[in-house]
Order: C-alpha cells, then structure tokens, then sequence
C-alpha cells in the first residue's frame, strides 16, 4: 500500500512538472494580443500538439480587440482531440461534456459501424437511463438572455451582445479529422459588438482558459 501511495505520489509530480513546464513554454508566447485595426480579424488556436505531446491551452491567451471585431478559433492538432470555445456568462448555465437521460419507450442502441468497440452506458441497475453527450456542449450553442436555447450549424459565426447567458463553439476538431465526431465543426467566429472582457474555457478541458478584452 505504501509503495503504490509513493508511486501515486512520484507519478502525480512527474505528471505536474510536465504540465507547469508545458504551460510555462506557452505563456512565453501568450501575451495579450490584439487585433491592429479595425478590419482585421484575429486567428486564436484551441489546443495543439500531437498525440505524444498533446496541447491543452489557447493561444494566444489573452486577446483584445475593438467593438465589431471578431476572433475565430481553430484546432491545429495532428490527432483528433476535441476542444471547445465555451463562454458561460450565467454561471447557472455550464453545461456538462455527457449526462444521465431517461428513454421512456425501450429502444435498442446499435453501434455505428456495427463493428465498433463501443456501447451505450447506461446507469447501473436502471436499462432505460442512459448516459449520452450532451448536445449543448457536443453542438454550437447558445442560451440568450430569456434562457432560449439556440444550436447553430456547425463552423458557426456569431455575434456576441454580451447579454447571453451561455456561448459554446461546439466541438472543434483539426480540418479532416471533424469526421472522428460526427457533426463537429473546425472552426468558430464570435464577433464582439459590446466593450467589456470575455473569458471562456475549453468544456473538455476545463483548465484551458482564455480571455478576449474589448475596447
Ligand atoms: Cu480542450
């Protein structure tokens, strides 16, 4: 017991210097950046690396623009991981990654292709629970100011007032590899129409954070 609490503990600060070194590699190259003027556009990364060296942050961080400006995020991974671009201004609105829903008829889930190593997971002990992505965090979302849930299409653009309550990129994946999530998309653009500083994060990733400022 010992010795697997020392392991736990060697393997968990091995894990945390990697992580710190990581970050710090990125925050040399994440100061603000802003958008020089009035025409141009911002391209921000979410996530990166490949799948040795996986990148979980934004860059850049921290980006400021001008009212009417617009910022579009991308995913330049070589490996098919997810992030999303989640803004959650009501915090009454974060939205988990999966979650329980109750299939009232008996339905039977098949695999697609048939083949593939994968089933539902249902709660345990309750058939007709079953435990499935959550489209408000799989699909671009938004929830405006009187609650109105609205999915756009994928590759979404969007205007931002700042009076919405929950804003998400859906899951954005590397061009070519949208294909791993069907329905995904590989690109977001917010444009920002109200001053004021924005912060999302990643719905996967949560540690992942960035913040847009607008003047
Ligand atoms: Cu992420």
């Amino acid at each position: 017991m010992y010795k697997i609490t020392t392991l736990v503990i060697i393997v968990t600060i091995a894990a945390v210097t990697f992580a710190i070194t990581a970050i710090g590699t990125m925050v040399a190259s994440n100061e603000v950046v802003y958008a020089s003027d009035s025409n141009s556009s911002i391209l921000a990364h979410a996530g990166g690396g490949n799948a040795t060296d996986m990148l979980s942050i934004f860059a850049p961080q921290d980006i400021q623009v001008n009212v009417g400006q617009n910022v579009t995020w991308d995913n330049p991974s070589t490996v098919a991981e997810p992030h999303t671009v989640t803004f959650v201004l009501d915090n009454k609105t974060t939205a988990d990654i999966v979650s329980p829903f109750s299939v009232p008829n008996s339905t039977q889930f098949m695999p697609i292709p048939p083949t593939a190593n994968s089933e539902p997971l249902k709660v345990p002990g309750k058939d007709n629970v079953v435990i499935a992505a959550n489209a408000r965090s799989y699909l671009p979302a938004v929830i405006d100011e009187q609650g109105k849930v609205t999915h756009l299409a994928p590759n979404a653009t969007y205007s931002i007032t700042g009076n919405e309550k929950y804003i998400n990129s859906g899951w954005l994946l590397p061009k070519g590899q949208e294909q791993a999530y069907p329905g995904s998309s590989t690109t977001f653009t917010v444009t920002f129409q109200k001053a004021g500083t924005y912060k999302y994060f990643c719905g996967l990733h949560p540690w992942m954070m960035g913040s847009v400022t607008v003047k």
